[in-house]
């Protein structure tokens, strides 16, 4: 199908907050430059056979030196939201104890920085980075790594908390916990399902820590933990898919939504963790103990969703899993994803139906093409065209329907070190060129500026103008 691809105004709230989504990891390097200490990623990439081609994020994109050049094309395409995410171990080196002051001047220069352009920060505590040191004593299957968390939050409260108006606790707890500790994708590679399960609730409780040591330190800031959400159908209209399905729906998404924003974890998520002999009854020595429900349900401001796979799932008896997962078609992507933009509309709504009436950010949203740059100096990446087109939209359609959506962040502002694909997925909207680092904005870079143009049109000739003023 063919789609006129020229941005127009969408039907949404002039300060709809549009903007482009990093992770410290991803970008930073630098990783034993100012006083930063070890976390499980570095231990992770340094184990063979874990990274494609053994690559390390030791440098990535530089961005660590390259902060302002990359702030200031920020500016230059007129992005006015930036989410990025407080690399724990440059903070706080060994995750307990005072903060390590390079590292806070280091994130007051890049935030202040962000004001300075006329960028709002919306900051993420945590993006998968953990301290080693805390590793070392069990890590998120451990309790008390929950509670050093809560710690790191109050000191970044005091530190860094009056430079952003929008904080996130955690970042995707599924991947954190299940990705990490049972699926071995992800630092630090582990594959046993209990740990995982304690990741999980432990993950939960450093998000309510984290928020409660906010809201005593900050009580201005409008906080909120940012899940993955994927939108899970059955593959036909059989018994057998429709309970495959919802199987997989209490394990990806429910385990994290219930807690935050019922309260409780229901009958359907309690029966998987007793597949692990875990209960979620309250006690005073399991792994929910008294009081750990109403900390992990305290009321957030906002609910922060990263959307990007629309999955079809069949009972399969022969897999190790009991089901096969196939994306919904078209899949252009290099992850064999889904361009369906229908899937973001629709998780939108989900989420504030059932689970959350809160104004709702969709803080990532992407894709990675296979996109080279051309002799002329230009990356032409159609297919991220009509992916960011489709799924603007769709914030749209959500609203429309009647979902509360504020905002909107594309992963990624430029190509990054994508984990354990280290740097074959490209999802920027800016290209770098390794190993120079040069950075050319895609062609999607561009109809980003032009679309986020032609929604805010008056009110951000205005911005920008001041913006090229300050630099
Ligand atoms: C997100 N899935 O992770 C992360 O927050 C980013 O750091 C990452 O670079 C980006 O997506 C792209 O992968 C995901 O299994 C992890 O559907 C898993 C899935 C999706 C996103």
């Amino acid at each position: 199908t063919t789609r006129d691809l020229t941005p127009d105004r969408l039907d949404l709230p002039a300060d709809f907050a549009w903007g482009v989504a990093t992770a410290a990891y991803q970008i930073e390097g630098a990783v034993a430059e100012g006083g930063r200490g070890p976390s499980i990623w570095d231990t992770f990439v340094r184990e063979p056979g874990r990274i494609f081609h053994g690559e390390t994020a030791d440098v990535t994109v530089d961005h660590y030196h390259r902060w302002a050049d990359d702030l200031d094309l920020m500016a230059e395409l007129g992005i006015p939201a930036y989410r990025l995410s407080l690399s724990w171990a440059r903070l706080q080196p060994t995750g307990r104890g005072a903060l390590n002051p390079e590292g806070v001047a280091f994130y007051r220069a890049l935030l202040e920085g962000c004001h300075a352009r006329g960028i709002q920060p919306y900051v993420t505590l945590y993006h998968w980075d953990l301290p080693q040191a805390l590793q070392d004593e069990g890590g998120w299957p451990a309790r008390e790594t929950a509670y050093r968390f809560g710690e790191y939050a109050a000191l970044v409260a005091d530190a860094l908390g009056d430079l952003a108006e929008h904080w996130i606790t955690i970042n995707e707890p599924v991947c954190a916990s299940f990705l990490s500790y049972s699926w071995g994708m992800q630092a630090p590679g582990h594959t046993d399902d209990t740990e995982a399960t304690r990741a999980a609730h432990h993950l939960l409780l450093a998000h309510g820590l984290a928020l409660a040591a906010f809201r005593e330190r900050r009580p201005a800031v409008k906080l909120g933990i940012t899940n993955l959400i994927s939108n899970l159908n059955p593959a036909s209209d059989s018994e057998a898919d429709a309970a495959a399905t919802r199987i997989a729906d209490i394990r990806f998404n429910r385990i994290f939504l219930e807690p935050v924003y019922h309260g409780s974890y229901g009958e359907d998520v309690a029966r998987v963790f007793g597949m692990h002999g875990i209960t979620v009854d309250e006690t005073d020595d399991g792994l929910v103990r008294r009081g750990d429900l109403a900390v992990i349900s305290a009321p957030t401001d906002f609910a922060g969703v990263n959307h990007y796979t629309n999955t079809l799932i069949a009972a399969d008896p022969e897999s190790p899993t009991g089901t096969r997962m196939t994306q919904v078609e078209p899949t252009p992507t290099t992850f064999d994803w889904s361009d369906t933009p229908d899937a973001l509309r629709d998780v939108l709504l989900r989420v504030s139906r059932e689970f959350t009436p809160l104004p709702l950010y969709v803080t990532e949203n992407g894709a990675t093409f296979a996109d080279y740059p051309t002799h002329d100096g230009r990356v032409h990446d159609p297919e991220r065209v009509h992916y960011l087109a489709g799924y603007t939209r769709a914030c749209a359609d959500a609203v429309a329907a009647g979902a509360d959506v504020r905002g909107y962040f594309a992963w990624s502002f430029l190509d990054n070190f994508e984990w354990s694909w280290g740097y074959s997925m490209r999802f920027g909207l800016v290209y770098v060129d390794y190993p120079s680092l040069a950075r050319i904005p895609k062609d999607s870079a561009y109809w980003y500026r032009d679309f986020i143009a032609a929604q805010t049109a008056e009110a951000d000739k205005a911005r920008v103008t001041d913006a090229a003023a300050a630099v």
